[in-house]
């Protein structure tokens, strides 16, 4: 497999988690963000959204989008299992993957905040003022839907880490990377620190990639 990413890019650090979780090897290729290398016509044409990650199967298939790229690993190298057996074990962890992956991570994105400055004037505290409402909504529903759980346990939605833990570490690098205090989440200050005590996920830390910068 050969894997487009960026130690900085969090759908890019979900994916390490999981190949680190399965025990995966893969081929990595940096693709620079703050550079543009993203925007180049070879990457376009691998991933015409100009966004990481991008992965080429073993087959030469080419994958984007980081949760179908979890699913997929997840149906091809089931053990360990990302997802609940039961089908509403499974939607309940898509749902909270989903409230990271659809609904904040989109909101702090490059392009998104270098459009807020470009075209808006957004300044650096505005910008903060931008990543701080929505990053502090979005897991503070993340926290909601934990303290819903029937039970709690260790990791997310069970006793081994899966999808919503996936999503939820790189969130959580994101926020303390930008600044934004989230640790009145308890639960959530709880799992992370769980999670971050094992080798998955301490490997795919960002500080920890080959193109790693300070
Ligand atoms: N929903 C997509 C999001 C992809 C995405 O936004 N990737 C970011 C890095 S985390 C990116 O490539 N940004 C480049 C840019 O904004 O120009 C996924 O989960 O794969």
């Amino acid at each position: 497999m050969k894997f487009y990413g960026y130690f900085r890019s969090s759908s890019s650090y979900r994916c390490r988690i999981a190949f680190n979780l399965k025990g995966l090897d893969y081929e990595f290729a940096s693709v620079h963000l703050k550079n543009g290398a993203q925007k180049t016509p070879e990457f376009a044409a691998l991933n015409p959204q100009k966004l990481l990650p991008a992965l080429i199967t073993d087959e030469g298939a080419e994958l984007t989008q980081s949760l179908a790229i979890l699913e997929w690993l997840d149906e091809m190298h089931p053990e360990p299992a990302l997802l609940p057996s039961d089908p509403l074990g499974r939607a309940r962890v898509r749902a909270f993957a989903q409230v990271i992956a659809c609904e904040i991570h989109p909101l702090q994105n490059l392009r998104v905040l270098k459009y807020l400055a470009d075209q808006f004037g957004a300044d650096a505290g505005a910008t903060t003022a931008w990543l701080t409402r929505w990053l502090t909504e979005g897991l503070e529903a993340c926290e909601a839907l934990l303290a819903k759980r029937e039970a709690e346990t260790a990791f997310c939605f069970g006793d081994t880490p899966g999808l919503a833990d996936v999503c939820l570490v790189p969130q959580i690098f994101s926020a303390q990377r930008f600044g934004v205090d989230v640790s009145h989440l308890t639960r959530i200050a709880a799992i992370h620190a769980r999670c971050e005590a094992l080798p998955a996920f301490a490997d795919a830390h960002p500080a920890r990639q080959p193109d790693a910068e300070p």
